[in-house]
Order: C-alpha cells, then sequence, then structure tokens
C-alpha cells in the first residue's frame, strides 16, 4: 500500500497511475474539499485523460483522505515555492508532511520524496527532522528521492513514457521504488544517490530556461533592427545543430520559472548564466507592454480599455495560473499604464483579476485591439473573429497576416 500525500498536478496523477497498475493506494490531502470531490468522482484540474484515469482508479479501489496511513511506503508530491527575496527553496510543505508521516508511519517505511527539491534541501532539511525524532536512516526509515518529469497539457502520455531519475542512499531500496514505478512507466529508470537527483531535476528546468532566454534575448535583439526573429530561429533550427527554442511572453508556471532560482539561490557568485536568463524571461511581460504601447499609438488608439489579453493560463491548453506571463504583465500594467485592460480566458472560471470576462463574444465585441497571450486551441478554432481586430500576437499563432509581433 502507498499513501500519496498531495493530491495536486503531480501527486494526483502519479496516484492513479499506481492505482490502475495494480498496486493499492490511498491518496492524502490537506484540503477537505478537494479530498470530497476527487471521492466523488471530479477530477481537480484540467488534463487530458485524467477524467477517465480517476473513474477507473475509483474502480479499482482508490481512496482518498485528509487522514495520514499507517503503511510502508509514502510518496510526498507538495509544493516548493521559493523565497522572492534570497531566492532559496521554502522547504515548509516538505518538511510538514515529513514531520506528519514520521507521527504514524510503519517501522522501516520509505519516504519518496517527489516534490522538486534545491540541491541538498534532504541533507539540510529532511534528514535533521528524522534524526531529531531519534530514528536511524538507513535502519528505522529510508529516504529517497524521486523527481518527476511530466509536461503539464501532456502528463499522461509523458508519465507512461518519460525516463525517470530515482535517488536514493541503498541502491536495493532505490531499486524497490523503481519496481513501483515500472508498474506504469516503460522509459528508463536510473538508480543514483539522492543529491544527484535532486541537481538533475533542477538541472533540466534551468537548460530549457536559459534556452527560451536565449530565444527570447534574440528576439529583442531582431526587434531593434525589424527583422523578423521567427524566420531566423527557422532558418538557424535547419542546422543539425541548432534548436533554439520559442520566444514568447515571458515563461510561467510552477517550474521553469522558479527552480533556476534554486541555483541563483545557492551559488549566487557562480549561477551568473542561469541569474541573466532569469531577468531576461522575466523582462517579457514588460516588453509585451511597450509593444502594446507602441502599436496603440501607431494606431492612434488611447483608450486602454478598448485593449484585450486573450489567456491567462501561463501556457496552452492548462487551466494553471501560477506565475503566468499575463498576471505578471498586469502587475506591472498597474505600474506603468493607466490599468484597465480587459482579460478572457475560456480555461479560467473564478474571477482572478479586474476586467475579467467569462464570455467570449462579449470580451471581443468590447474590444479593438487583442493581445494574444497564450495560443488556446479555442483560439485556434474562432481565429475568424480576429479579422476585424488589430492583433499583437505575442504566440506566432495568428493567420491574420496583419497581425504585429513582439
Ligand atoms: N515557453 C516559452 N518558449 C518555449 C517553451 C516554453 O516561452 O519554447 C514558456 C511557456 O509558454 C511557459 C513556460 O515557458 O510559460 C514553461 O512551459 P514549458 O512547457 O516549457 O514547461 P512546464 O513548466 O510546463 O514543464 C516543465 C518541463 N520541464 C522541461 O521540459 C525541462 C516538465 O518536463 C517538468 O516536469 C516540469 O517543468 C516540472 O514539473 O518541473
Amino acid at each position: 500500500m502507498i499513501n500519496v500525500i498531495g493530491l495536486g498536478y503531480i501527486g494526483l496523477p502519479t496516484a492513479l497511475m499506481l492505482a490502475t497498475h495494480g498496486i493499492k493506494v490511498i491518496g492524502t490531502d490537506y484540503n477537505n474539499e478537494l479530498v470530497s470531490e476527487l471521492n466523488e468522482g471530479n477530477i481537480t484540474f484540467s488534463e487530458e485523460g485524467l477524467d477517465e484515469l480517476l473513474q477507473s482508479a475509483l474502480e479499482k479501489g482508490i481512496k482518498f483522505t485528509t487522514a495520514y496511513q499507517s503503511v510502508d511506503t509514502y510518496i510526498i508530491s507538495v509544493p516548493t515555492p521559493y523565497d522572492k527575496i534570497s531566492k532559496k527553496i521554502d522547504p515548509s510543505f516538505v518538511i510538514e508532511a515529513v514531520k506528519s508521516v514520521l507521527k504514524v508511519c510503519n517501522v522501516n517505511a520509505t519516504l519518496v520524496i517527489e516534490s522538486t527539491v534545491s540541491p541538498g534541501t534532504i541533507d539540510k532539511y529532511i534528514r535533521p527532522i528524522i534524526e531529531k525524532e531519534g530514528l536511524v536512516i538507513g535502519e528505522d526509515i529510508n529516504i529517497v528521492h524521486a523527481p518527476e518529469r511530466i509536461i503539464p497539457g501532456n502528463m499522461l502520455y509523458e508519465l507512461i513514457n518519460n525516463n525517470r531519475t530515482i535517488g536514493a542512499d541503498n541502491k536495493m531500496v532505490g531499486e524497490r521504488i523503481a519496481s513501483y514505478y515500472k508498474s506504469f512507466c516503460k522509459g528508463k529508470i536510473v538508480v543514483t544517490n539522492i543529491r544527484t537527483a535532486e541537481m538533475t531535476k533542477v538541472v533540466e528546468n534551468t537548460f530549457r530556461a536559459v534556452n527560451i532566454a536565449f530565444a527570447n534575448e534574440l528576439l529583442k535583439i531582431c526587434r531593434v533592427d525589424d527583422l523578423d526573429v521567427y524566420e531566423i530561429i527557422n532558418i538557424c533550427n535547419m542546422h543539425p545543430r541548432v534548436n533554439i527554442l520559442q520566444p514568447g511572453p515571458g515563461v510561467g508556471g510552477h517550474c521553469i520559472s522558479v527552480d533556476p532560482w534554486f541555483l541563483v539561490g545557492d551559488y549566487p557568485s557562480t549561477a551568473k548564466l542561469v541569474n541573466t536568463s532569469m531577468k531576461i524571461n522575466d523582462s517579457m511581460p514588460d516588453h509585451v507592454l511597450y509593444r502594446i504601447h507602441q502599436i496603440m499609438k501607431c494606431n492612434n488608439i488611447d483608450d486602454i480599455g478598448r485593449i484585450g489579453l486573450y489567456g491567462l493560463t501561463y501556457k496552452e491548453d492548462v487551466d494553471d495560473c501560477r506565475e503566468s506571463p499575463t498576471l505578471q504583465l498586469l502587475e506591472s500594467q498597474e505600474r506603468h499604464l493607466a490599468p484597465g485592460l480587459k482579460v478572457f480566458d475560456p480555461y479560467v472560471k473564478d474571477d482572478i483579476v479586474k476586467n475579467q470576462y467569462h464570455d467570449f463574444k462579449n470580451f471581443i465585441n468590447d474590444i479593438d485591439m487583442v493581445v494574444i497571450m497564450v495560443g488556446h486551441k479555442h483560439l485556434l478554432e474562432n481565429m475568424e473573429v480576429l479579422s476585424n481586430k488589430i492583433v499583437l500576437d505575442t504566440r506566432l499563432v495568428c493567420n491574420n497576416l496583419n497581425a504585429y509581433h513582439l
């Protein structure tokens, strides 16, 4: 029996996948409402195939609760935010989860930490908590780090097909945990030590952040001389050893825009490229504002209230708004331009910002210029409504030949 702690974007799909592959699973989360929804068969965020997977897992007997269980194996998948000033990890959720597990776990239990943590977190914060309880790691209890690698928008496919890394003090314990993941994972599972596993996860996301920053910087360079950055990237990418990512309105989500800061926070005098890259990505929402301002001037628009931002989520076809470029832009807009931009996102049902619309037609009717912040499928299917609008396309998804770009 496995007790999965934290039923968010990673814990829930992992729990469901294990439960549908012959493993007894109980999911625990401190959010009572979320637990009831799941027990009633309602998914708590949108992801292709998740609904069907929840129904099959319920049929196989998965249960959700707010209580920690007395079992031999725990998978801890709780958030790991970072402190915006020191850039260091805030490990409080993982620490709380471990403390709660220690109160109930069986002797010789294994704690698998799936949450992304900054390199060294387990040595610095988790081992001391366990040792303080008088437990000997490796004898009374085992620790494993099994960072997840799945991408929102294609989570279930990637859960099954991605390779994985498992870090453990003891190879046999690592292999035992690998066998649970092998119940559904067709990818290769490498077993290494905990420090290495921690580092690989953060490095993977940093690699992507730095590459996106390069594309974003290129975009700004090309803007100076009015060159088409997208054509330039396409041609460069025809070279067999060049693969530049897509520039855009900024980098959001809880991973690429967060994890690289751990390296900056812990290695401030060495992680210089990472630091600069993160700053470039963070500057992109302001670059969008600068372009909005330029395009307003060219088209004699003086009312910011006639401009609409399409998309509030951090990327296409997900409902996750954490650290999204649109939210960053709106925050910045409050400081620079008069507030009043209108906003619409088909995936965001709650009111989370000012001037937010829930009806697409009303949104389109009330604006003269649309800024495409996210290329949701919904927009691609409704492109014709943009034909008589001024368009700033930050994602290169619009077929309107007169669209402006970043
Ligand atoms: N973005 C760009 N240009 C690109 C690609 C992405 O501007 O060429 C932007 C997106 O629009 C978004 C942000 O970057 O705002 C991040 O999106 P993403 O699709 O690159 O990544 P995430 O954050 O959804 O998921 C990442 C993945 N990591 C890598 O690809 C190395 C995923 O595999 C990880 O499991 C996940 O982080 C995580 O949980 O750590």
